[in-house]
Protein backbone atom coordinates (compact mmCIF):
# COMPACT_ATOMS: atom_id res chain seq x y z
CA UNK A 1 0.00 0.00 0.00
CA UNK A 2 3.32 2.42 0.00
CA UNK A 3 3.06 5.17 -2.63
CA UNK A 4 -0.48 4.49 -2.99
CA UNK A 5 -1.97 8.16 -2.46
CA UNK A 6 0.03 11.17 -4.91
CA UNK A 7 1.73 13.02 -1.86
CA UNK A 8 1.56 16.62 -3.23
CA UNK A 9 -2.36 17.14 -2.68
CA UNK A 10 -1.84 20.47 -0.35
CA UNK A 11 0.20 21.99 -2.78
CA UNK A 12 -2.18 21.32 -5.55
CA UNK A 13 -5.13 22.67 -3.63
CA UNK A 14 -3.27 25.90 -2.56
CA UNK A 15 -2.07 26.39 -6.08
CA UNK A 16 -6.17 26.24 -6.86
CA UNK A 17 -6.30 28.39 -3.84
CA UNK A 18 -4.61 31.44 -5.76
CA UNK A 19 -6.92 30.92 -9.05
CA UNK A 20 -9.79 32.40 -6.63
CA UNK A 21 -11.60 35.23 -8.40
CA UNK A 22 -9.34 34.57 -11.69
CA UNK A 23 -10.81 34.13 -14.94
CA UNK A 24 -8.95 30.53 -15.55
CA UNK A 25 -8.80 28.60 -19.31
CA UNK A 26 -8.56 24.78 -18.95
CA UNK A 27 -7.37 23.25 -22.07
CA UNK A 28 -6.75 19.38 -23.03
CA UNK A 29 -4.84 18.58 -25.98
CA UNK A 30 -5.82 18.45 -29.26
CA UNK A 31 -7.32 15.07 -30.55
CA UNK A 32 -8.83 15.38 -26.68
CA UNK A 33 -9.43 11.91 -25.14
CA UNK A 34 -10.91 10.89 -22.06
CA UNK A 35 -8.21 11.28 -19.88
CA UNK A 36 -8.30 14.81 -21.28
CA UNK A 37 -12.04 15.71 -21.55
CA UNK A 38 -12.44 13.86 -17.80
CA UNK A 39 -9.62 15.90 -16.41
CA UNK A 40 -10.67 18.91 -17.79
CA UNK A 41 -14.53 18.60 -16.76
CA UNK A 42 -13.06 17.83 -12.92
CA UNK A 43 -10.68 20.58 -12.49
CA UNK A 44 -13.29 23.17 -13.94
CA UNK A 45 -15.84 21.81 -10.86
CA UNK A 46 -12.36 21.71 -8.43
CA UNK A 47 -11.65 25.21 -9.49
CA UNK A 48 -15.49 26.37 -9.73
CA UNK A 49 -15.74 25.01 -6.21
CA UNK A 50 -12.68 27.31 -4.99
CA UNK A 51 -14.31 30.68 -6.12
CA UNK A 52 -12.37 30.57 -9.16
CA UNK A 53 -13.98 31.83 -12.63
CA UNK A 54 -13.09 28.74 -14.99
CA UNK A 55 -13.44 28.32 -18.31
CA UNK A 56 -13.34 24.68 -20.36
CA UNK A 57 -11.89 25.48 -23.88
CA UNK A 58 -12.82 23.29 -26.98
CA UNK A 59 -9.77 21.60 -28.27
CA UNK A 60 -8.90 22.89 -31.88
CA UNK A 61 -9.60 19.57 -33.10
CA UNK A 62 -13.53 19.56 -31.98
CA UNK A 63 -14.76 16.71 -29.38
CA UNK A 64 -15.35 13.40 -30.72
CA UNK A 65 -18.82 12.29 -30.68
CA UNK A 66 -18.29 9.29 -28.29
CA UNK A 67 -17.07 12.41 -25.26
CA UNK A 68 -19.67 14.74 -26.07
CA UNK A 69 -22.35 13.54 -23.70
CA UNK A 70 -19.84 14.36 -20.43
CA UNK A 71 -20.12 18.19 -21.99
CA UNK A 72 -23.78 18.12 -21.37
CA UNK A 73 -24.78 21.36 -19.00
CA UNK A 74 -21.25 22.66 -20.25
CA UNK A 75 -20.52 25.65 -22.00
CA UNK A 76 -17.29 25.75 -24.69
CA UNK A 77 -15.25 28.07 -25.43
CA UNK A 78 -12.49 29.26 -27.93
CA UNK A 79 -9.12 29.42 -26.77
CA UNK A 80 -9.32 32.98 -28.15
CA UNK A 81 -12.82 33.90 -26.24
CA UNK A 82 -13.23 34.50 -22.60
CA UNK A 83 -10.01 37.18 -20.86
CA UNK A 84 -8.39 34.65 -19.36
CA UNK A 85 -5.72 35.32 -16.46
CA UNK A 86 -4.57 32.14 -16.20
CA UNK A 87 -4.53 28.92 -17.88
CA UNK A 88 -4.43 25.48 -16.69
CA UNK A 89 -3.66 22.53 -18.79
CA UNK A 90 -4.46 18.70 -18.10
CA UNK A 91 -2.70 15.67 -19.57
CA UNK A 92 -0.43 16.99 -21.96
CA UNK A 93 3.71 15.98 -21.48
CA UNK A 94 4.47 18.58 -24.03
CA UNK A 95 3.60 22.66 -24.25
CA UNK A 96 2.67 22.13 -28.28
CA UNK A 97 -0.04 19.22 -27.39
CA UNK A 98 -2.98 21.57 -26.55
CA UNK A 99 -2.91 23.36 -30.03
CA UNK A 100 -1.20 25.66 -32.07
CA UNK A 101 -2.93 28.85 -29.97
CA UNK A 102 -1.07 27.62 -26.55
CA UNK A 103 2.49 26.95 -27.71
CA UNK A 104 3.81 30.11 -26.34
CA UNK A 105 1.44 30.56 -23.03
CA UNK A 106 3.02 29.46 -19.34
CA UNK A 107 -0.06 28.00 -17.47
CA UNK A 108 -0.04 28.31 -14.21
CA UNK A 109 -1.06 24.80 -13.66
CA UNK A 110 -0.28 21.36 -15.52
CA UNK A 111 -1.78 17.94 -14.17
CA UNK A 112 -0.62 15.02 -16.14
CA UNK A 113 0.92 11.58 -16.11
CA UNK A 114 3.16 11.34 -19.62
CA UNK A 115 6.94 11.24 -19.97
CA UNK A 116 9.31 12.80 -19.88
CA UNK A 117 7.75 13.92 -17.02
CA UNK A 118 7.07 18.07 -18.13
CA UNK A 119 7.68 21.38 -16.09
CA UNK A 120 6.22 23.71 -18.30
CA UNK A 121 3.90 24.97 -16.32
CA UNK A 122 4.46 27.39 -13.47
CA UNK A 123 2.98 24.69 -10.46
CA UNK A 124 3.53 21.12 -12.01
CA UNK A 125 1.65 18.12 -10.96
CA UNK A 126 2.96 15.55 -12.86
CA UNK A 127 3.06 11.94 -11.80
CA UNK A 128 3.86 9.24 -14.79
CA UNK A 129 2.96 6.24 -12.45
CA UNK A 130 -0.73 7.45 -12.55
CA UNK A 131 -2.92 5.31 -14.67
CA UNK A 132 -4.41 8.77 -15.94
CA UNK A 133 -4.56 12.12 -15.24
CA UNK A 134 -8.03 11.50 -14.02
CA UNK A 135 -6.72 9.11 -11.39
CA UNK A 136 -4.53 11.82 -10.17
CA UNK A 137 -7.48 14.34 -10.03
CA UNK A 138 -9.87 11.07 -8.08
CA UNK A 139 -6.78 10.63 -6.17
CA UNK A 140 -6.80 14.48 -4.63
CA UNK A 141 -10.41 14.88 -4.60
CA UNK A 142 -10.72 11.57 -2.38
CA UNK A 143 -8.35 12.53 0.13
CA UNK A 144 -9.85 15.89 0.83
CA UNK A 145 -12.79 14.36 0.59
CA UNK A 146 -13.85 17.52 -1.92
CA UNK A 147 -17.42 17.06 -2.95
CA UNK A 148 -17.89 16.36 -6.84
CA UNK A 149 -20.72 16.61 -8.78
CA UNK A 150 -22.17 13.66 -10.47
CA UNK A 151 -20.98 15.18 -14.03
CA UNK A 152 -17.51 15.12 -12.97
CA UNK A 153 -17.15 11.78 -11.38
CA UNK A 154 -18.48 10.52 -14.25
CA UNK A 155 -16.09 11.96 -16.98
CA UNK A 156 -13.29 11.01 -14.47
CA UNK A 157 -14.66 7.82 -14.40
CA UNK A 158 -14.39 7.71 -18.42
CA UNK A 159 -11.32 9.16 -18.06
CA UNK A 160 -9.96 6.25 -16.24
CA UNK A 161 -11.49 3.49 -18.23
CA UNK A 162 -10.28 4.70 -21.24
CA UNK A 163 -6.99 5.80 -20.56
CA UNK A 164 -6.10 2.22 -18.98
CA UNK A 165 -8.01 -0.24 -21.30
CA UNK A 166 -10.43 -0.84 -19.07
CA UNK A 167 -8.21 -1.62 -16.32
CA UNK A 168 -5.61 -3.92 -18.49
CA UNK A 169 -2.62 -1.92 -18.92
CA UNK A 170 0.36 -2.32 -16.74
CA UNK A 171 -0.36 1.10 -15.62
CA UNK A 172 -3.04 -0.06 -13.06
CA UNK A 173 -2.32 -0.02 -9.73
CA UNK A 174 -4.69 -1.79 -6.76
CA UNK A 175 -5.48 1.77 -6.09
CA UNK A 176 -6.32 2.61 -9.58
CA UNK A 177 -9.11 0.40 -9.00
CA UNK A 178 -10.13 1.68 -5.82
CA UNK A 179 -10.35 5.10 -7.17
CA UNK A 180 -12.69 3.47 -9.96
CA UNK A 181 -14.88 2.17 -7.39
CA UNK A 182 -14.79 5.62 -5.25
CA UNK A 183 -16.08 7.18 -8.38
CA UNK A 184 -18.95 4.45 -9.25
CA UNK A 185 -19.82 5.30 -5.35
CA UNK A 186 -21.04 8.86 -6.43
CA UNK A 187 -23.97 6.64 -8.04
CA UNK A 188 -22.78 5.89 -11.42
CA UNK A 189 -23.17 2.71 -13.26
CA UNK A 190 -20.58 1.69 -15.55
CA UNK A 191 -22.66 -0.33 -18.48
CA UNK A 192 -24.29 2.83 -19.74
CA UNK A 193 -21.33 4.56 -19.45
CA UNK A 194 -19.29 2.08 -21.84
CA UNK A 195 -21.89 2.17 -23.93
CA UNK A 196 -22.34 5.71 -24.74
CA UNK A 197 -18.58 5.47 -24.99
CA UNK A 198 -17.77 2.33 -27.03
CA UNK A 199 -21.12 1.09 -28.93
CA UNK A 200 -22.13 4.20 -30.26
CA UNK A 201 -19.56 4.38 -33.15
CA UNK A 202 -20.92 5.98 -36.61
CA UNK A 203 -20.92 3.74 -39.92
CA UNK A 204 -18.13 6.18 -41.28
CA UNK A 205 -15.65 5.00 -38.96
CA UNK A 206 -15.53 1.26 -40.31
CA UNK A 207 -15.41 2.35 -43.59
CA UNK A 208 -12.11 3.74 -42.76
CA UNK A 209 -11.19 0.59 -40.13
CA UNK A 210 -11.28 -1.27 -43.56
CA UNK A 211 -9.05 0.72 -45.08
CA UNK A 212 -6.85 0.55 -42.04
CA UNK A 213 -6.48 -3.29 -42.09
CA UNK A 214 -6.52 -3.30 -45.55
CA UNK A 215 -2.98 -1.25 -45.09
CA UNK A 216 -0.97 -3.25 -42.73
CA UNK A 217 2.70 -4.19 -43.07
CA UNK A 218 4.88 -6.38 -40.99
CA UNK A 219 8.26 -5.94 -40.12
CA UNK A 220 11.16 -7.25 -38.17
CA UNK A 221 10.35 -11.38 -38.48
CA UNK A 222 6.80 -9.93 -37.93
CA UNK A 223 6.77 -8.78 -34.50
CA UNK A 224 6.39 -4.99 -36.01
CA UNK A 225 2.97 -3.95 -37.19
CA UNK A 226 2.34 -0.37 -38.84
CA UNK A 227 -0.87 0.50 -40.58
CA UNK A 228 -1.33 3.08 -42.90
CA UNK A 229 -4.27 6.41 -43.29
CA UNK A 230 -3.76 8.97 -45.66
CA UNK A 231 -5.70 12.18 -46.90
CA UNK A 232 -7.67 10.18 -49.44
CA UNK A 233 -9.01 7.48 -47.38
CA UNK A 234 -10.34 10.34 -44.49
CA UNK A 235 -11.54 12.33 -47.51
CA UNK A 236 -13.54 9.20 -49.31
CA UNK A 237 -14.95 8.13 -45.99
CA UNK A 238 -15.59 11.32 -44.74
CA UNK A 239 -13.70 10.67 -41.77
CA UNK A 240 -11.19 13.06 -39.69
CA UNK A 241 -7.92 11.97 -37.44
CA UNK A 242 -10.70 11.39 -34.22
CA UNK A 243 -12.32 8.97 -36.05
CA UNK A 244 -9.12 6.54 -36.19
CA UNK A 245 -8.60 6.41 -32.26
CA UNK A 246 -8.27 3.05 -31.13
CA UNK A 247 -7.17 1.75 -34.38
CA UNK A 248 -3.60 0.92 -33.62
CA UNK A 249 -4.78 -1.21 -30.72
CA UNK A 250 -5.69 -3.85 -33.81
CA UNK A 251 -2.59 -5.10 -34.86
CA UNK A 252 -1.32 -4.91 -31.38
CA UNK A 253 -3.15 -7.84 -30.32
CA UNK A 254 -2.24 -9.74 -33.26
CA UNK A 255 -0.04 -13.00 -31.80
CA UNK A 256 3.75 -12.24 -32.15
CA UNK A 257 2.92 -8.74 -33.00
CA UNK A 258 5.31 -6.52 -29.96
CA UNK A 259 4.84 -3.17 -31.61
CA UNK A 260 1.97 -1.66 -33.50
CA UNK A 261 1.89 1.67 -35.30
CA UNK A 262 -0.18 3.85 -36.99
CA UNK A 263 0.88 6.58 -39.23
CA UNK A 264 -1.60 9.16 -40.49
CA UNK A 265 -1.06 11.90 -42.71
CA UNK A 266 -3.73 14.46 -42.83
CA UNK A 267 -3.82 17.96 -44.01
CA UNK A 268 -0.10 18.41 -44.09
CA UNK A 269 0.12 16.79 -40.61
CA UNK A 270 1.51 13.64 -39.95
CA UNK A 271 0.88 11.12 -37.14
CA UNK A 272 2.68 8.79 -35.58
CA UNK A 273 1.04 6.60 -32.55
CA UNK A 274 2.91 3.64 -31.36
CA UNK A 275 1.23 0.62 -29.05
CA UNK A 276 3.02 -2.33 -27.28
CA UNK A 277 2.45 -4.59 -24.29
CA UNK A 278 5.82 -4.94 -22.86
CA UNK A 279 6.45 -1.79 -20.56
CA UNK A 280 10.55 -2.85 -21.36
CA UNK A 281 10.41 -1.26 -25.07
CA UNK A 282 9.65 2.03 -23.77
CA UNK A 283 8.40 3.42 -26.87
CA UNK A 284 8.63 6.71 -24.81
CA UNK A 285 11.77 6.96 -24.98
CA UNK A 286 11.39 6.13 -29.23
CA UNK A 287 9.07 9.06 -29.13
CA UNK A 288 11.47 11.43 -27.76
CA UNK A 289 13.91 10.76 -30.68
CA UNK A 290 10.99 12.51 -32.52
CA UNK A 291 10.19 15.21 -30.18
CA UNK A 292 7.15 13.00 -29.26
CA UNK A 293 6.83 11.18 -25.68
CA UNK A 294 3.67 9.44 -24.08
CA UNK A 295 3.99 6.05 -22.00
CA UNK A 296 6.25 3.10 -21.91
CA UNK A 297 3.55 1.15 -24.10
CA UNK A 298 1.73 4.34 -25.70
CA UNK A 299 3.60 7.03 -27.25
CA UNK A 300 3.63 9.02 -30.74
CA UNK A 301 4.63 12.09 -32.10
CA UNK A 302 3.32 14.79 -34.40
CA UNK A 303 5.11 16.47 -37.69
CA UNK A 304 4.84 18.14 -40.54
CA UNK A 305 7.65 17.11 -42.20
CA UNK A 306 7.15 14.09 -44.82
CA UNK A 307 7.42 10.51 -43.73
CA UNK A 308 9.95 9.56 -45.51
CA UNK A 309 12.52 12.15 -43.72
CA UNK A 310 12.03 10.01 -40.34
CA UNK A 311 10.26 6.66 -41.69
CA UNK A 312 14.04 4.62 -41.83
CA UNK A 313 14.89 6.29 -38.56
CA UNK A 314 12.81 5.11 -36.83
CA UNK A 315 12.14 1.75 -38.61
CA UNK A 316 16.04 0.82 -37.04
CA UNK A 317 15.03 2.41 -33.75
CA UNK A 318 11.98 -0.26 -33.11
CA UNK A 319 14.24 -3.18 -35.10
CA UNK A 320 17.00 -2.22 -32.62
CA UNK A 321 14.53 -2.13 -29.33
CA UNK A 322 13.06 -5.13 -30.49
CA UNK A 323 16.41 -6.96 -31.00
CA UNK A 324 17.70 -5.66 -27.36
CA UNK A 325 14.73 -6.36 -25.41
CA UNK A 326 13.79 -10.06 -25.10
CA UNK A 327 10.17 -10.95 -25.53
CA UNK A 328 8.31 -11.10 -22.66
CA UNK A 329 6.95 -14.32 -20.87
CA UNK A 330 3.12 -14.75 -19.99
MN1 LIG B 1 -3.87 10.47 -20.30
Amino acid sequence: MEDEHFEDVEAFFNACQQLRGKRVGIVGHTQIDGDAAGSQIALFEILKNMASMPFLIEPETGIPDNLKFLYEGYELHRPSDPSVEEWCVVDCGTPNRPGKFFEALHPFLLIDHHLPPATFALHNFVHPRAAATCEILADYLYQKNFPIPRSAARALYVGLIMDTGNYTYDSVRASTLRLGAYLLDQGLRPQPLATLVYNQEPRRKFSLLERFLKSWKFYADEQLCFGFLQDQDYRNTGCTLEDAQGFVDYPRSVCGVRISGLLQEYEGICKISLRSHEPALRLDQIAQRFQGGGHTCAAGFLTTAAPSSFWDELMNALQERLKAVEGPSL
